[in-house]
């Protein structure tokens, strides 16, 4: 690559920090600001000796107009907002670093993935996209994952979801699309779901949507925390080499943590339990130092295969299936650092999926095409003018200079006598840099990819892109049992909210279109009659890696544990509980029916975290109780804490009981499962783990170590 920095008014120039990982973080320093120590002032920096009151004429009389203080602090407030995104309104940041491990240098140019061990910094924003800023967030609905990468070269937005494929096939259908799933025009209602008239109508009348639909009525569109899902890049895109020879390329981001999700009674409690449930777990896992890292997967077909598949690589309602082109792991993202401020980075963050660098390119996919208009159009209108690039966390850390001069919001003075190109007044600056005329001549230069497209002006959807159903019906037949139960569950719940009879019928007839079995029993819930005939045979074929349980390797860092505890605890199960699981990286809280100190039988100090009353099974993955006469006593004449442990049983989750909190157990219906009865007995059956005896501490290892096997599973 030829080194751009010796001349440093050149574009294109590199960037001082070698290594990357903190140049964003070093630059986001020169406008951080701490009011520690400092004198409250105007705008203007006038220090001022009030602001308690407005100035008035007398102490009861009008305010006088000469306030400019009062003016200025009012009219900024009437001006703080800005317009929420028109979809993804709802969403949280933070920052970190994308690690290569290999060098991609066979593929691609791309600055990011040249050498093992780049680090490159990044700004990732996740979102809900129907509700508004302040819906809840663990709604049935897609989850954006957009990703920044400052890259040397010019920033990469890698603009994706988890989901691995789009309703709508061409971006013209998008606003139809977006109209359909918003809150109804006429009383704005229901806010944050797709389960109601006017999605349904759209979806059963545009079948291309059907295979997203199977993606939306599974656990997929609930997730767990933003750090337990997959991310998808949806379209084929392209690598292009130093030769200038494209491949094409699909992006996956890859979970460590595995891929979970909530149930959705669960998923709904929650919404009203705490709203911020997705994001508070983003927060806290960051600001606790469980930094959530995905890995960055690539599955890459050589162009000479363009046509050797049943579907078009053009067609963003179709996947690639793992088993057909593996993916490859090629690098790590680590999220370690919470934004300073949610307005300046998370809101003000703008995405653009034509914010390309050297080394990738677009494929001709019609919904990626609008895409590459829509995202910069509605940043100007978000973010009110052109210089939204310069706001301080859309700052590329690649040198910038162009003739675009003026617009709302100029941060910078340039100072040359010309903005016009060529010019021979300022030496012809900025220019292009020499030699880098024509594909791949240089890397680090962006040229685009050189393509043969001949054809008539036509307004046609390709032949190619209409087979809707097969995939949805490869979606279906690689889900377990309890995968395909909560399918048939999340049709009939939504379908159920339609209040037109036709708009019920016609979505059993797409369904029936995947697979017959699934559309009957989906009728048999809301009032349809089943269909009589099967459409097509189901193929039969599956995709294994779409189901999203069968890896159950993944670890439990960060998973929460409520301990329900009582006055007269045993303090000794506290101690060894918090200790054994806290050691493999799990959360464990103390409720208890009050706040502060618990009274204990050897008077060690316990202390409740959070008052049961405050908190919800649902908002934990696991719950314990621990011995101690009382305390069980207590706790098992609480309603609080009995349908705490109910309702944790009854969403699947691990329980566990030591000693006298057995007792507890007996008291809150958890069905039938075996129950230590003995002093030896240590006993695991279907998630509730329980032990008679435990004040020993290799026993309470042994439990331990059990229920964490548990939560695993
Ligand atoms: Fe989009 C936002 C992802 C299709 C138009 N989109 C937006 C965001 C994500 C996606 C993650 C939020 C970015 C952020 O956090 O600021 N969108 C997708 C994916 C799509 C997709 C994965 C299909 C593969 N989008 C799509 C189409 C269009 C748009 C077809 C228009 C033709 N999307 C937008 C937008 C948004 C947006 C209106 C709203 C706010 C924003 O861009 O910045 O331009």
């Amino acid at each position: 690559m030829a080194d751009p920095s010796a001349d440093p008014t050149r574009s294109g120039a590199k960037p001082s920090p070698e290594n990357g990982a903190n140049s964003k973080d070093e630059q986001l320093e020169a406008v951080r600001v701490d009011v520690e120590g400092t004198d409250l002032t105007t705008q203007q920096g006038v220090r001022i000796d009030h602001t308690d009151d407005s100035l008035t004429v007398g102490e009861r009389g009008p305010t006088l107009l000469e306030d400019f203080h009062a003016r200025e602090k009012i009219t900024h407030f009437d001006h703080e907002r800005i317009p929420e995104r028109v979809v993804h309104a709802r969403g949280s940041g933070a920052h970190g670093y994308f690690e290569a491990y290999e060098s991609m240098a066979e593929y691609t140019v791309a600055d990011f993935l040249q050498e093992p061990g780049r680090r490159t910094p990044v700004f990732v924003r996740f979102s809900t996209v129907a509700g508004s800023r302040g819906s809840a967030d663990t709604v049935r609905d897609v989850r954006g994952f957009a990703t920044k990468f400052f890259t040397r070269t010019g920033t990469y937005d890698l603009v994706a979801n988890n989901f691995p494929v789009f309703f709508i096939q061409d971006g013209i259908k998008f606003p139809d699309f977006v109209h359909a799933v918003k809150p109804e025009p006429h009383n704005e209602m229901p806010q944050a779901a797709s389960a109601h008239d006017t999605f349904w109508d759209f979806v059963s009348l545009q079948p291309e949507a059907m295979h997203m639909v199977m993606w939306l009525m599974s656990d997929r569109a609930i997730p767990r925390s933003f750090r337990m899902m997959e991310g998808f890049g949806v379209h084929t895109f392209r690598f292009v080499n130093a030769e200038g020879r494209g491949t094409f390329v699909k992006f996956h981001w890859k979970p460590m943590l595995g891929i979970h999700s909530l149930v959705w009674d669960e998923a709904q409690k929650a919404a009203g339990k705490d709203p911020d449930f997705n994001r508070r777990d983003l927060w806290e896992a960051i600001e606790s130092g469980h930094f959530p890292e995905w890995e960055l997967g690539v599955q890459l077909v050589p162009e000479s295969d363009e046509f050797s598949f049943d579907f078009d690589l053009l067609d963003p309602t179709k996947i690639i299936p793992e088993e057909q082109v593996p993916v490859r792991r090629i690098g790590k993202l680590v999220l370690n650092r919470n934004p300073d401020n949610f307005f300046a980075e998370t809101e003000q963050v703008a995405f653009h999926t034509a914010n390309i660098v050297p080394g990738i390119d677009f494929s001709n996919d019609p919904l990626l095409q609008a895409r590459n208009f829509s995202y910069l159009d509605t940043q100007l209108i978000r973010l009110g003018g052109p210089n939204f690039a310069q706001l301080p966390i859309n700052r590329p850390i690649a040198p910038v200079h162009n003739n675009q001069r003026d617009g709302f919001g100029q941060m910078r003075i340039y100072r040359s006598q010309s903005s016009y190109s060529p010019n021979s007044v300022a030496g012809n600056y900025p220019r292009v840099p020499d030699g880098a005329e024509g594909a791949g001549s240089d890397p680090s230069v962006f040229s685009h990819y050189q393509e043969r497209v001949d054809g008539v002006k036509i307004r046609k959807r390709s032949e190619s892109f209409k087979d809707f159903y097969s995939q949805a019906t490869l979606f279906w037949n690689s889900m377990t049992a309890p995968e395909k139960k909560h399918i048939v569950a999340a049709f009939q719940f939504e379908l159920g909210k339609c209040t037109r009879p036709e708009i019920r019928e016609r979505a059993v007839e797409q369904i029936n279109h995947i697979d017959h079995d699934l559309a009957g029993m989906v009728a048999s819930g809301i009032g349809v009659t089943p269909p009589e005939r099967e459409i097509v045979p189901n193929h039969g074929r599956s995709s294994p890696a779409l189901s999203q349980v069968l890896d159950r390797t993944a670890p439990i860092d960060s998973r929460r544990v409520a301990l329900l505890a009582g006055d007269g605890v045993d303090p000794v199960h506290v101690d060894a509980i918090v200790e054994n699981l806290g050691g493999m990286g799990v959360v464990v809280e103390v409720l208890a029916p009050h706040d502060g100190a618990l009274a204990t039988q050897n008077g060690n100090a316990v202390r409740a975290d959070r008052r049961i009353a405050t908190m919800s099974s649902v908002l934990y993955d696991a719950v314990v109780v621990p011995g101690g006469a009382d305390s069980a006593r207590a706790l098992a004449g609480d309603g609080d804490a009995v349908h705490f442990l109910a309702e944790a049983f009854k969403h699947g989750k691990t329980v566990g009981a030591v000693a006298e909190g057995l007792d507890v157990l007996g008291v809150a219906p958890i069905g039938e499962v075996r129950m230590a009865t003995s002093a030896e007995d240590l006993i695991s059956d279907r998630g509730v783990v329980t032990q008679v005896r435990g004040p020993n501490k290799n026993r309470l290892e042994d439990f331990c170590r059990m229920f964490a096997e548990a939560m695993r599973q």
